[in-house]
């Protein structure tokens, strides 16, 4: 890239965020925090703990606190330089909450009601179907038009509500005058969707209560060799890329996304060998891939004063650049300057 490009796009603006429960799993690393790592040269990086979102599940809040700060440790354990891009809680910035609101009334409840990851949450907690779980692509909204972002970094499960951000983003400007950038998604061509061990045709999820189906990646060495050799499969005992495989086909896409070979170079390094083989091999390569993950994470895990300054200082860079935004949009809106 020449340098005038690096310096075009610098100008350009980055937002993703993850929520704070659990922890990180391979899916969210290969989907989404591998690919934020590598914009942070080229772009204004803004990385968000979207702690409210996490409110729309009952939580304990102890243990939430913990999990919020462990977090701050994984972002930094996954490689992202706080000198290069800003990492904050989202409740640090108010401005969030308030663009939340402004844009709940610009949102239909019809556009809402098509959200499957609504549909989806409904199901899995039928006793706290609250409001804050419908409108939550609406925050999702408020976190990407604040910084004026124009590329979101996340995995294909957020095409809809990105979608949805921004044809909020496109009616808002049409309604009172250009505020907004309308944000374009940035998708990994190969493994934006990272498929549970144990149910190929489901996502692998932080929060799925069958935790065979989800590497974490805080988890033990041997714990991630024993589910890699239990991830379902087939029997047609042939390691290819098809979509008859789905099981094959997801786990040779964790192979591709570590070892870095080619589909086809993968096939062939199987050709006549069973599963067996190859289940062992990815086991082991997720954990050497993510041991130096795993010790960095420990290191900053017993500096809380270091976590600290990281995300207050991180807030205060993302409360600067969205004040600024809700500047404008408090004057579109008619409301009396404070
Ligand atoms: P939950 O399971 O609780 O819904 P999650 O892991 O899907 O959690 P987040 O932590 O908010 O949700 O997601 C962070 C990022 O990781 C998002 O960009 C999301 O698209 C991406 N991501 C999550 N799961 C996968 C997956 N299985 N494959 C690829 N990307 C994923
Ligand atoms: N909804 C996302 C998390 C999220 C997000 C965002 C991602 C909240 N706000 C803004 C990108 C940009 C999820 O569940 N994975």
């Amino acid at each position: 890239m020449t340098t005038d490009k690096r310096e075009n796009n610098k100008q350009k603006v980055i937002f993703s965020g993850a929520q704070p429960t659990g922890s990180l799993t391979l899916g969210n690393y290969i989907g989404a925090i591998q690919n934020w790592k590598a914009l942070e040269d080229q772009y204004e990086c803004y990385y968000s703990i979207v702690d409210l979102h996490s409110l729309t599940i009952r939580h304990d809040p102890k243990a939430f606190r913990k999990s919020n700060l462990s977090f701050l440790a994984q972002f930094l354990a996954s490689g992202l330089n706080p000198k290069k891009n800003v990492i904050f809680f989202q409740s640090h910035v108010p401005q969030h909450a308030e663009l939340g609101w402004i844009l709940n009334c610009n949102a239909y409840l019809g556009e809402l009601n098509r959200m499957t990851q609504f549909k989806e949450k409904s199901e899995t907690h039928k006793d706290n179907i609250n409001a804050g779980l419908f409108t939550y692509p609406v925050l999702q909204a408020a976190d990407i038009l604040l910084y004026k972002t124009n590329l979101v970094p996340v995995g294909e499960d957020q095409k809809q509500h990105l979608e949805l951000s921004r044809d909020i983003a496109i009616r808002f400007n049409n309604t009172y005058g250009k505020v907004f950038e309308v944000p374009e998604i940035h998708m990994t061509k190969v493994g934006g969707r990272i498929m549970s061990l144990q149910d190929p045709t489901k996502k692998m999820s932080k929060s799925d209560e069958d935790a065979n189906g989800t590497i974490f990646l805080l988890d033990d060495d041997k714990v991630i060799i024993k589910k890699l050799k239990r991830a379902v499969t087939d029997s047609e005992n042939k390691v290819n890329f098809r979509d008859e495989q789905p099981g094959i086909k997801n786990l040779m896409t964790i192979h591709s996304k570590l070892s870095g070979m080619s589909m086809e170079q993968i096939e062939n390094e199987y050709e006549g060998k069973g599963y067996g083989a190859f289940k062992n091999d990815i086991g082991e390569m997720i954990v050497e891939y993510i041991q130096p993950f795993k010790e960095k994470y420990n290191e900053y895990m017993t500096n809380e004063d270091y976590l600290e300054a990281i995300y207050k200082q991180g807030a205060e860079r993302a409360r600067e650049k969205a004040e600024a935004t809700m500047k404008v949009v408090r004057k579109k809106l008619g409301l009396v300057k404070f």
